[in-house]
Formats: structure tokens, C-alpha cells, sequence
């Protein structure tokens, strides 16, 4: 793969299998240097360097999505395939999620700033048993720029906590984040609890994260499905539109 960063183009050799090759290049091909840079040091884990450059990118005029998209998320995507490949393992990814959460942090205050009204509110959470929350995060941010007032419960969140949360936040929507095909499952038992206590009317549920899918959702009984943050808000903003509560 063609590109002018020497780290990165080493980066590039652990990506093999053909499609992978593809979507790699279409998430490095054309961008601005300091992005690939940004990438290189998320791969790497260097959290001071993405902290100093997504304050750069930022102060030279870049949107907060193409810090996002180009620097971080791009980033993440080679990490992801390093770790499934036992190229690198759960330490290196913690230091790596570290130095996204060090980006995230100067992305933050931009994508929740909202001078409009409140939409209402979500809570959002990722199950039980898992401890993923880059992707829950993120979703979170997209919501308050659009909003939405958001609870978020964190990891590891059990059924019992999501039913309390909506009841004492009044929420509309509930979002659930998994990112493990161990953890899914815990999406439709939560579904599943509020049908037992007789809430499932009272809440819109949308449901997400990197293995789910629209009709793994359907099946589980969900209300939406979204395939990323903007997705996320898009969704929360229709089942608001449908949702019972005013
Ligand atoms: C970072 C990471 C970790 C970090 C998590 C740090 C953190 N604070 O989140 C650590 C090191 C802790 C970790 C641990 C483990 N991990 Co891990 N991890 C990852 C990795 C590399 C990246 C995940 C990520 O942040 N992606 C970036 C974000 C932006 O994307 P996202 O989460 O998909 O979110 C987007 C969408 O899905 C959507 N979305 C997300 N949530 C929601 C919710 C709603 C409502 C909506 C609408 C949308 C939505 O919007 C988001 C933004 O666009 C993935 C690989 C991958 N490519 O996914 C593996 C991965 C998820 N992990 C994996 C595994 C196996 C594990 C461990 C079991 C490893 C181990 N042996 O211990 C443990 C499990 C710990 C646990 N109990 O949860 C596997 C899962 C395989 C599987 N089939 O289940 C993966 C796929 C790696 C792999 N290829 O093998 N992991």
C-alpha cells in the first residue's frame, strides 16, 4: 500500500486479507499527513502524541468528524486487526484505547456543544459483561450535539440498572452497546426484563456496537439498530418521534 509514512507502511504489512486491503486503504488513501500521523501514534499508543496532534488538527481548521474518522477511527482499524491476528494482545490494545480516549477528549467539547433544545433524554449503556466503551462514548458525544440529554451508565451494565436508569431519568430511549457475540445476548435479556416488569411500552430501545446487526436487532426485539454514532443519532431522533412519553 502506497503511502508517504514509514511507520504506517509498516502498520499496512499486517493487514492481509484482501478485503481488509481494501477498506484499510480507503480509510488511509488521500488524507492529510497530520491524520496518518495521528493514526500512526494511536496504532503505537503514544497518547501524548495524539493528544498533541488532535489539538493541532483541530486549532488548523479540521472538523472534529475528520479528526474522528481519518486520525482516530482509522487508527483503531489496524489495532482491531492486529489484536484478532495475536499480533498484538489485551495490554498493547488498553494503551491504544488510551491514547484514542486522549483524542476523544479535545473531540468532545465540539460534538456535545448543542445550542439547541433539548430533545430529550437517553440512557445509554454498554451490557453486561462487557467492558467496551469507544464506540459507546463516542455515540454518547453525537447524542448530546444533537440534544439529546444522555445518561450513561458506563460498562458492564446488568438489566436491572437499565430498567432503574430509564424509570429515574424519564428517558425515551435506551441505547445498549455490545461489542463481544458472548455479550449480544445480553441486549435481548434486558429486552427481556422490561417485558417481565411490564416497562417494555414506556421505552424506545436501540441497540449497537461492531458484531449486531438489523436483524440480529429484530430478532432480539429491539426498536432500532444503528451501524455508527451518526446512525445512532439519526435512529434515537425517529424513535423519539414514535416514542410514547411526550
Ligand atoms: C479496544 C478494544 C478492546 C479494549 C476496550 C477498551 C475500551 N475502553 O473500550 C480492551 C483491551 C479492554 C478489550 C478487551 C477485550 N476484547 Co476487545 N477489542 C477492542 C477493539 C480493538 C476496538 C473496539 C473499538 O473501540 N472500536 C472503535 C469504535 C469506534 O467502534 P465500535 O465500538 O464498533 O462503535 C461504533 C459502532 O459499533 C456504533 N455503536 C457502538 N455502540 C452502539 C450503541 C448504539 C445504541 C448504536 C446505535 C450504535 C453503536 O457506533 C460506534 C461509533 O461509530 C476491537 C476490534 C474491533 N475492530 O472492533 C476488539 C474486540 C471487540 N475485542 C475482542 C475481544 C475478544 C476482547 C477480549 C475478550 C480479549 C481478551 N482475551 O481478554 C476482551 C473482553 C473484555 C470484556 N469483558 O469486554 C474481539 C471480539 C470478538 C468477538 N467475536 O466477540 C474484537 C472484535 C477483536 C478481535 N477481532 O478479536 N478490547
Amino acid at each position: 500500500m502506497v503511502t508517504e509514512h514509514e511507520g504506517l507502511a509498516r502498520e499496512f504489512q499486517h493487514v492481509t486479507k484482501p478485503s481488509e486491503i481494501e477498506h484499510v486503504k480507503s480509510l488511509f488513501e488521500g488524507k492529510d499527513p497530520l491524520m496518518r500521523e495521528m493514526a500512526y501514534a494511536l496504532i503505537t499508543g503514544d497518547q501524548h502524541t495524539v493528544d498533541r496532534l488532535t489539538r493541532q488538527a483541530l486549532d488548523d481548521g479540521f472538523s472534529a468528524n475528520d479528526v474522528l474518522d481519518d486520525g482516530l477511527i482509522s487508527g483503531m482499524a489496524i489495532v482491531g486487526i492486529k489484536f484478532r491476528d495475536n499480533i498484538i494482545f489485551v495490554p498493547e490494545v488498553l494503551v491504544a484505547a488510551r491514547a484514542m480516549k486522549a483524542g476523544m477528549a479535545h473531540i468532545e467539547p465540539i460534538l456535545s456543544e448543542s445550542g439547541i433544545e433539548p430533545i430529550g433524554a437517553v440512557v445509554m449503556g454498554t451490557v453486561k459483561g462487557d467492558l467496551h466503551d469507544i464506540g459507546k462514548n463516542l455515540c454518547i458525544m453525537m447524542l448530546r450535539g444533537a440534544g439529546f440529554v444522555v445518561h450513561d451508565l458506563g460498562v458492564d451494565t446488568s438489566p436491572q440498572e437499565f430498567i432503574e436508569a430509564v424509570a429515574d431519568h424519564d428517558a425515551r430511549v435506551l441505547g445498549m452497546s455490545a461489542l463481544l457475540t458472548t455479550t449480544m445476548p445480553n441486549m435481548g435479556r434486558t429486552i427481556q426484563s422490561f417485558e417481565d416488569e411490564g416497562l417494555r411500552e414506556d421505552v424506545k430501545i436501540m441497540v449497537g456496537g461492531a458484531p449486531v446487526t438489523q436483524e440480529f436487532a429484530e430478532d432480539m426485539g429491539a426498536d432500532g439498530y444503528g451501524k455508527d454514532a451518526i446512525a445512532c443519532v439519526d435512529m434515537a431522533k425517529e424513535l423519539v418521534g414514535g416514542a410514547a412519553r411526550a
